[in-house]
């Protein structure tokens, strides 16, 4: 089971590497670390699991913030729609997406980064992905909202890439043209 010591913070060099793909059909270990990933997002939303563990909550958790260098996350999403419900992402991509863009309105963290890091982090309002599910089935669907955020957050940790990359440092609130905020609550 993943605990809060198993998640690497940034400064780690596997947070920074491009996460390998991963090669079908799976491996135990591979399928292990899928469930397992899935295992953390949903038990860190459950208020009595979470405290009995000590968890701090997320929606998301990508295979390289456990220092495994893959392109696997999982997702868990209560209510967005029902669309990442329970959702393992095994070599996934953003296929096409909108010219508008989004951010949260309170910006995001990371589960990864123990400071909060102010501003706003611009991702696409809409993309289509796919995925490889656990038996190498494609799956794709459209995203929005939360949903749309969350992949692009995980995606973004299989490239390397922390979300306060995407900050502007000397405005960090700045307008972002073509921008309509999400609104957490
Ligand atoms: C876990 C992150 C992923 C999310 C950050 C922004 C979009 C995806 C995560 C730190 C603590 C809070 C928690 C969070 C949340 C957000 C909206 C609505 C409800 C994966 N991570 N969090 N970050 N929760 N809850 O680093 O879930 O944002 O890579
Ligand atoms: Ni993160």
């Amino acid at each position: 089971m993943i605990l809060m010591n198993d998640i690497i913070r940034e400064g780690h060099p596997t947070l920074r590497l491009k996460a390998k793909e991963v090669s079908f059909p799976l491996s135990n270990e591979d399928r292990q670390l899928c469930d397992d990933l899935l295992e953390y997002v949903v038990n860190s939303q459950d208020d009595k699991l979470g405290e009995k563990y000590g968890l701090r909550s997320g929606i998301g958790l990508a295979a390289p913030q456990v220092n495994a260098s893959k392109r696997i996350f999982a997702l868990h999403i209560p209510d967005g729609e029902n669309l990442l419900e329970n959702f393992i992402a095994i070599n996934p991509k953003i296929i096409s997406h909108s010219v508008e863009k989004t951010y949260i309105e309170t910006g995001e963290g990371c589960l990864s980064v123990d400071r909060e890091v102010p501003g706003y982090v611009p991702r696409y309002a809409r993309i289509t992905v796919k995925a490889l599910d656990k038996e190498g089935n494609v799956i794709k669907k459209r995203l929005k909202g939360l949903p749309a955020i969350a992949f692009q957050h995980e995606l973004d940790h299989l490239n390397g890439i922390m979300f306060y990359d995407h900050i502007d440092e000397n405005a960090p609130y700045k307008d972002i043209p073509g921008a309509t905020a999400f609104d957490r609550e």
